[in-house]
């Protein structure tokens, strides 16, 4: 027996994300069902009689999966305008990293803020995302960098996804940067990620996947082969910051791991794309990073397309380099900066995002058997939702099925 419908969107133009080209159909239909797409049609095909608890019509607007933000620094205390200040004045990303300031600045207010003040500031931060159609957010610990505090952080990013209309998953970044008390014995550090805060975050169900920063002010390619064989071992898969700063062969070495995805990859070569194309890994594009530092290496746009690896983008939403919670401006910046296609960036938000956190098989489009995560854009042509900076045209967000007010 079908089950009886919650929502039926009529006359809606969707763009389903299941094709390349991103085409969007004549007026159609979606119902729902317990949360779920029962069934996506063109308006002639839906029967007279078809009756649903919710009847929306869609005037004809722009439907689109919701927005997946696939790499999210969420979870963090204060912020980083000081340094902002700095850099304007002419010190590099490197210089105030390596002064002290950079990510530990912004691990000395996490730390001290307690577990209440840490969700009322990133809930903030979760609230925007979600304005700009956000319905799955990836978040990311990585200001805690000791067992105490990367758990507090794992707890708080659980926490939003049980408070808020979103889908999170979870990720282990304890090899963001070394914690002060560390200083000079990064394998130590290394150590302690391995044999206890990995497995505790693992027992206690905190952590969906881990990442890594492997950069010359990150962790080299040894100690973060440590870490992927030691997520490995406990059954996380993997993905990296990789080739952000620097060529260090980290993509290359993600691959081998068969991570989800690499992220960044400004500084990838030939060898490490061709990696990722054999193993599957996604390529995550965070122009918000390369835009606020000024960065002039674009990551290699042509390769990527050229050896057929899926092109994911995020906000890198974090306060040293990526001050923002606006994902359809992270659109805009990955055709005007990096050169994508429109298509090319929304599929970076839904089908290629939902494939980097590797929830493709239940999120990402707009097909029967998916969650009902939906967004109406006040748009005829996915150019629109792109081209105009930091605009925001969406109209009615929907998270399994339940609108939910902007
Ligand atoms: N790369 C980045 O862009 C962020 N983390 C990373 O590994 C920056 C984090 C910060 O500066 O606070
Ligand atoms: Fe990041």
């Amino acid at each position: 027996m079908t089950p009886p419908l919650d929502l039926l969107l009529r006359n809606v133009r969707i763009v389903t994300g299941a094709d390349d080209a991103c085409a969007v159909s004549p007026p159609s239909f979606v119902a729902v069902a317990r949360g779920r797409i029962a069934r996506v049609g063109t308006m002639q095909t839906l029967d007279a009689g078809v009756a649903a608890h919710d009847e929306i019509d869609g005037g004809g607007a722009l439907l689109t999966p919701g927005l997946i933000d696939c790499h999210t620094h969420l979870v963090y205390a204060g912020d980083r305008a000081r340094e902002f200040e700095q850099r304007l004045q002419g010190a590099s990303y490197e210089d105030i990293a390596r002064a002290g300031g950079g990510i530990r600045s912004t691990l000395r207010l996490t730390r001290e803020a307690d577990e209440a003040e840490l969700l009322r500031q990133s809930a903030q931060r979760l609230q925007e995302l979600m304005r700009h159609g956000v319905t799955t957010v990836e978040i990311k610990s990585g200001y805690g960098l000791s067992l105490e505090h990367e758990l507090k952080c794992l707890r708080v990013a659980r926490a939003l996804g049980e408070q808020a209309a979103v889908d999170v998953r979870t990720t282990l970044l304890a090899a963001h940067a070394l914690p002060p008390e560390f200083e000079g014995r990064a394998n130590d550090y290394i150590d302690e990620i391995v044999d206890r805060i990995l497995p505790e975050a693992v027992r206690l169900g905190l952590a969906d996947a881990v990442d890594g920063f492997c950069d010359t002010i990150g962790f080299t390619l040894a100690q973060t082969r440590r870490v992927f064989e030691a997520a490995r071992a406990l059954g996380l898969p993997v993905k990296l910051h990789a080739e952000q700063l620097s060529n260090q062969h980290g993509a290359a070495l993600a691959a081998q791991f068969r991570a989800l995805s690499a992220d960044h990859l400004e500084h990838v070569d030939e060898p490490g794309v061709q990696a990722m194309a054999r193993a599957g890994t996604v390529a995550v594009l965070l122009p918000g990073a390369y835009y606020f530092l000024r960065d002039t290496t674009l990551p290699p746009v042509d390769l990527l397309r050229r050896h057929g690896v899926p092109m994911a983008v995020a906000t890198d939403c974090n306060p040293g380099t990526s001050p923002t919670t606006h994902l359809p401006l992270m659109l805009n910046m990955a055709c005007t900066l990096f050169r994508l296609t429109p298509a090319e960036a929304l599929l970076g938000v839904t089908r290629h995002a939902a494939r980097a956190l590797s929830l493709h098989a239940t999120h990402g489009t707009i097909e029967p058997g998916k969650w009902a995560d939906l967004c109406l854009w006040d748009a005829e042509a996915p150019a629109q939702l792109v081209y105009a900076i930091g605009a925001s045209p969406l109209r009615r967000r929907f998270h399994h099925g339940l609108e939910q007010p902007g």
